[in-house]
């Protein structure tokens, strides 16, 4: 037989194939030819003459699909700790919004900023990701909001992609708020959006996703539709900031658009949670965005669970409502705050997070032919990912079959 390149034995394998919870399969092995899993069951079925260049022993740890933060704003200049202090003070994350700071302090900082110094800005968030096993991550733009300064973001996403292992999709949310200059125009701003930023930055492979924030302090559902319609017209997908702060009618408009996702959802309806299902797009859950503005309304999870709709869970790394760079963190929270049981917050992000990118053939599980992207865990069961609060029981990471320390030599 061939020999494989990589072959991890005394391992547990969580797959989230199957049918059981985590697609749990004990004292396992795994292996690895060409950047790809080609061989996965129990070490004792393993074929007598296999071999390895390179074998590990995982001494009894987890072996699971690399983690997938299928929603960030992780490229951005600046931070908003005095936001934060105001809000401690009694004003509203929407309040500020309107009064012109909070997203639109961010677009100054991050158009002040060159390609390099985002890039520098955002590798330290990057590489915290990464270094609790995070091997896919999208990011967006939307700081920007003109097109040489979401060029400058794209670009930065893609430079990141390319400097580090980690697998970066890119999401252009030009669509995310009305840029100063644009003030009482918002119909002229996404007429830009459609007709010269999406065009532009789309022909230059900067593009793999479109998103737009349909919110009443951001645009509304026809203006969405807008964005939505410019991007089909391009074969790009789509998803939504949905249902975040209230109930537009945002996710039923994304299922209409056959979207991949749509994100937030703590004002869901049943009609828009039932849209969702029938187009059988993801819900993306963020519970870092509801426990920083100490939001009250719970996405409603009992109802997607029993529709059968995908939920995944992901950062939502962002300076204005989740200064988050922990995906475990997120883990945690989606089990404590939204009550999803570990299996489920895990699935998501992995297998769900995967098909909330439209990568779900080829990432997100572990089954023969998906690329090897892999963690190993010292834990004894999976659920301990999410369980443990500002601990990371990574040991090991593997990006498309090539092994990468963790710890701290897995910073970056
Ligand atoms: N929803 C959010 O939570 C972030 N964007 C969005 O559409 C917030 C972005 C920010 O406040 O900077
Ligand atoms: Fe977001």
């Amino acid at each position: 037989m061939a020999a494989w390149d990589l072959l991890f034995r005394r391992v547990h394998l969580a797959t989230f194939a199957g049918s059981e919870p985590y697609g749990t399969l004990r004292d396992g092995a795994l292996a690895v030819r060409a950047g790809r899993i080609v061989w996965l069951g129990a070490e004792r079925d393993l074929p007598r003459e296999a071999r390895a260049a390179q074998e590990i022993d995982g001494a009894g740890g987890w072996l699971l699909p690399g983690l997938i933060d299928c929603h960030t704003h992780l490229v951005h200049a600046g931070n908003r700790a005095r936001e934060f202090e105001l809000r401690l003070q009694g004003a509203s994350y929407e309040e500020i919004a309107r009064a012109g700071g909070g997203i639109r302090a961010t677009v100054a900082a991050t158009r002040a900023a060159d390609e390099a110094a985002l890039v520098a800005a955002s590798r330290p968030r990057l590489a915290r990701l990464m270094a609790e096993g995070v091997t896919t991550v999208e990011i967006k733009s939307g700081y920007g909001l003109e097109l040489s300064a979401e060029r400058r973001m794209l670009r930065a996403a893609r430079a990141l992609g390319e400097t580090a292992p980690v697998r970066v999709t890119t999401t252009f949310l030009g669509a995310h708020a009305l840029p100063p200059e644009y003030d009482g125009r918002a119909d002229a701003y996404i007429a830009e959006v459609c007709d010269v930023m999406l065009p532009a930055l789309y022909r230059e492979g900067l593009v793999d996703a479109v998103d737009a924030f349909c919110e009443r302090i951001a645009f509304s559902p026809a203006q969405t539709e807008a964005v939505f319609r410019a991007a089909r017209a391009l074969g790009l997908p789509v998803r939504l900031h949905a249902e975040q702060l209230s109930d537009s009618g945002g996710a039923a408009l994304a299922a209409r658009h056959g979207a991949l996702c749509a994100d937030h959802l703590e004002h869901l309806s049943e009609a828009g949670a039932a849209a969702l299902a029938a187009a059988g797009s993801v819900a993306v859950l963020l519970p870092g965005a509801f426990y920083f503005l100490r939001e009250t309304h719970l996405p409603p999870v009992a109802r997607l669970r029993a529709l059968g709709v995908p939920i995944a869970i992901a950062t939502d790394c962002n300076p204005g409502t989740s200064p988050l760079s922990s995906l475990l963190l997120a883990l945690n929270m989606a089990c404590v705050l939204f009550r999803l049981a570990p299996a489920e917050a895990l699935a998501g992000v992995t297998r769900n997070a995967a098909r909330a990118l439209g990568r779900g053939d080829d990432l997100g599980t572990l089954e023969a032919g998906k690329l090897a992207d892999l963690g190993l865990w010292n834990v004894d069961t999976p659920a301990e990912l999410c369980y443990h609060l500002g601990y990371n029981p990574l040991a090991l990471r593997v990006f498309g079959g090539q092994i990468s320390g963790a710890g701290d030599a897995a910073q970056g």
